[in-house]
């Protein structure tokens, strides 16, 4: 997972990882950090020919953000159901962006899409000294 840079700066950290931690998710690594341009438009490369690219990636990197492995039976459908849909206007009561995000392009919080992504972005974020 990503805690955004909205997250932060909203001082939401302490609280979305209450929720987290709460919801049964086991932290494997986290690190508070910054991600360069060059990092961003490498992790959201799918969206690189999206319009709203540039924005995106601005929005990543106006800030620190807290990357985290989170571990779970099921961990990455259960933990889309808990940041809720990407836009926050369709996602449920109680979820962390219901709660939390301001709108589809600052919405508080990345989860993983698949097991072989979330795998991809452990990767990105930590080496094998920092997860535990
Ligand atoms: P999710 O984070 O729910 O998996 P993705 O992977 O489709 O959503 O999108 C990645 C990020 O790109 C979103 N978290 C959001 O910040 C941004 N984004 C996605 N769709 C839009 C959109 N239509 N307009 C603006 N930003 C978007």
């Amino acid at each position: 997972t990503m805690l955004k840079p909205d997250s932060v700066r909203n001082g939401n950290i302490g609280a979305i990882l209450d929720k987290i931690i709460k919801s049964g998710f086991k932290i494997k690594a986290m690190k508070f950090t910054k991600m360069s341009n060059e990092k961003a438009g490498d992790f959201y490369a799918i969206h690189r020919e999206r319009p709203f690219f540039n924005d995106l990636i601005e929005y990543m990197t106006s800030g620190p953000i807290v990357a985290a492995i989170l571990e779970k039976e099921n961990a990455v459908n259960d933990f889309r159901d808990l940041i809720g849909s990407t836009n926050p206007e369709d996602a449920e009561a109680g979820t962390i962006r219901k709660m939390f995000a301001k709108s589809i392009s600052e919405n508080a919080i990345h989860g993983g899409d698949s097991d072989e992504n979330a795998k991809i972005e452990c990767e990105f974020h930590f080496s094998s000294q920092e997860i535990f």
